[in-house]
């Protein structure tokens, strides 16, 4: 799927702003036909953005099922001459789409895009009416996995409701990622396939394209950053090579520009689509991970999309202030912990020269306290498996083409010790290949390495732990033995290279104690530096991911005093004592 672009050819409008919204308190307006008119009753709310946290009413806040959005934009009558689509980049979880009262698109997922073409639908010249309802609904059969439990006692309100989930990050709900209309020629370039390889100073890019409707060639011209073409060839696939490629490197992005132009058959170009593209190699040899040949060590964070206020509404101020944090405190990678991240962020990723482990939002697939089977025909099922892989499909066929991306994950912390995960992963991982074959695989695990039945399937062990935390709580002194035979324990039985990519500690900014207790800044800080003195020994251990880069909102909760504050930076990005800790440490390593 093309991130839409503007060209000579080709126009983006955005419908960003103030929409109209309603909530749908017992999700009947789909059967009322609310979609039919102008919904009535409506209180403003920003797209893109999380509804949640915008109004002062709990109601919202909290709410369980349906809530409909609308808004209404002109279009020109010159458009009548293209091919309209609307893309959303994410609705959580679910959404039905609605143009001037027709039905357009339905999707389920809430963390990846979405387009229709809506061409036959638009009044042109005229106003037009776009209705979306959306649902946030998690069960079994959806990725959050989730359950709604309805209440049937006497403590509670006849039909209370609540949905559960066993994710430790808010349930941010609504249309979350700019809602753009993409404006292409009626003949147009639907998709373009990169692959990138080096042989010695030569840079090779396999590139494929998807030409909707009738063309007569296509035209690939490769430009480097000073605009020069340094490579050019015919046809809907070909090889370009360059000599004397510049590598897009980790912390020092290179990117060409592709411009694929599809031409008539007079030979009058008719769409023409630019696409950044990185020249690289990603590889596991052995124990290591080598990008361009040389080892790499993954140094960054498992991150949430979190903010105040807009929850998970993309906002580009926030975007790159990470970066920039990331940046100064020497990070090189982070993962998409635990769903995909929108298109911008992404794309400043390639940009900045930002390692990412790409992970889809498989989350949850986990007792939480409770003795039951999770990979069972109630629970994660044969439903689950086939949502799972048709989003593995959307991340893929949405993020094949970053430079950034070196690695897919495949689920967070699945009971990956019960048998029945083992064809479930198998599955997974066989899928998950067969659409990719250019990029390593994980699955990041929480089971112990005698019991889990699935990392053979993988090619990187990704292990979160938390010793001296949840167990040992406040007891410093057993981290080091602890990592070191967990971390041996993997790389002994699979021998595969691994990630420690989650550890950290609840910290309050401002709590202080020496000798070191929980929650202190202190603590943290000799926290991850007793992890670091066992990672440092082990050669097979090829990243650090610190859990989190930032606090970050969660369900409320006993065990969660105003969210997660595992954040080495505030909610609001200002730095704890780790975040110094950390810098002084990466930027040795980095340099
Ligand atoms: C890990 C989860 C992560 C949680 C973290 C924690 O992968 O989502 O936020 O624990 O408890 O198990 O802080």
């Amino acid at each position: 799927m093309l991130y839409p672009v503007e060209s000579e050819k080709r126009e983006v409008k955005s419908l960003s702003g103030i929409w109209n919204f309603k909530l749908d308190t017992d999700d009947t307006g789909e059967k009322d036909g609310w979609f039919t008119k102008k919904l009535t009753d409506t209180i403003p709310m920003p797209v893109p953005a999380s509804y949640n946290d915008i109004t002062q009413d709990a109601s919202i806040r909290d709410h369980v099922g349906e809530v409909w959005y609308e808004t209404t934009f002109f279009v020109p009558v010159s458009w009548k001459e293209k091919k309209v689509f609307v893309r959303f980049g994410s609705v959580s979880h679910s959404a039905k789409v609605w143009l001037n009262g027709a039905k357009v698109t339905s999707h389920k997922g809430g963390f990846l895009p979405f387009e229709a073409d809506v061409s036959v639908f638009l009044e042109y010249g005229e106003e037009n009416r776009m209705t979306v309802k959306v649902s946030n609904i998690l069960d079994w059969s959806s990725l959050p996995v989730g359950e709604i439990k309805e209440w049937h006692d006497d403590m509670h309100e006849k039909g209370y409701r609540t949905q559960e989930y066993f994710h430790d990050f808010f349930n941010f709900s609504g249309i979350h990622r700019p809602v753009l209309l993409s404006v292409v020629p009626k003949n147009y370039i639907a998709d373009i396939s990169v692959k990138t390889n080096v042989q010695n100073t030569d840079g090779i890019v396999k590139y494929e394209t998807a030409i909707q409707g009738a063309f007569g060639t296509v035209r690939a011209k490769l430009f480097d950053e000073d605009r020069k073409v340094v490579a050019e060839s015919f046809g809907i696939k070909g090889q370009l090579v360059v000599k004397n490629a510049k590598l897009w490197q980790p912390g020092k992005s290179y990117l060409y520009t592709l411009a694929i132009e599809s031409l008539d058959q007079k030979g009058e170009i008719e769409d023409i689509y630019r696409l950044p593209i990185g020249i690289r190699t990603v590889e596991i040899k052995g124990k290591q991970f080598l990008i361009n040949g040389k080892p790499f060590y993954f140094q960054g964070f498992g991150k949430h999309e979190d903010m105040n206020i807009k929850g998970k509404g993309y906002d580009d101020v926030m975007s790159v202030k990470d970066f920039n944090l990331m940046k100064w405190i020497g990070a090189n990678s982070f993962r998409t912990s635990h769903y995909p991240y929108a298109d911008e962020i992404m794309n400043l990723a390639d940009r900045e020269g930002f390692i990412v482990i790409d992970e889809v939002p498989a989350v949850g697939m986990n007792k939480w306290n409770r003795d039951e089977k999770i990979f069972s025909p109630e629970r994660v099922n044969e439903k689950t498996l086939a949502h799972h892989l048709d989003t593995i499909g959307e991340l893929i066929d949405r993020d094949k083409n970053h430079p950034c991306v070196v690695m897919w994950s495949v689920a967070n912390e699945p009971t990956s010790y019960e048998e029945e995960s083992a064809p479930y992963f198998e599955a997974v991982a066989k899928h998950t290949r067969e659409l990719d074959d250019t990029r390593p695989i994980t699955l990041v695990n929480c089971s112990s390495p005698d019991e889990c039945k699935v990392a053979q399937f993988f090619d990187v062990v990704c292990v979160n732990r938390y010793f001296g935390w949840y167990s040992d709580s406040g007891r410093l002194e057993v981290i080091p033995i602890q990592l070191e035979r967990e971390l041996s324990g993997w790389f002994d039985r699979f021998g595969k290279p691994v990630i420690l990519s989650e550890y950290g500690a609840d910290t309050i900014p401002g709590f202080h104690s020496d000798p070191p207790v929980m929650f202190t800044e202190e603590f943290q800080c000799e926290f991850l530096r007793l992890y670091h003195t066992v990672l440092d020994k082990l050669d097979f251990v090829i990243g650090e991911h610190v859990w989190n880069f930032a606090d970050f909102a969660t369900k409320q909760g006993t065990t969660r005093v105003g969210g997660n504050k595992k954040g080495v930076f505030t909610r609001e990005r200002q730095p704890k004592m780790a975040a110094h800790f950390l810098k002084e440490r990466w930027n040795k390593k980095i340099g």
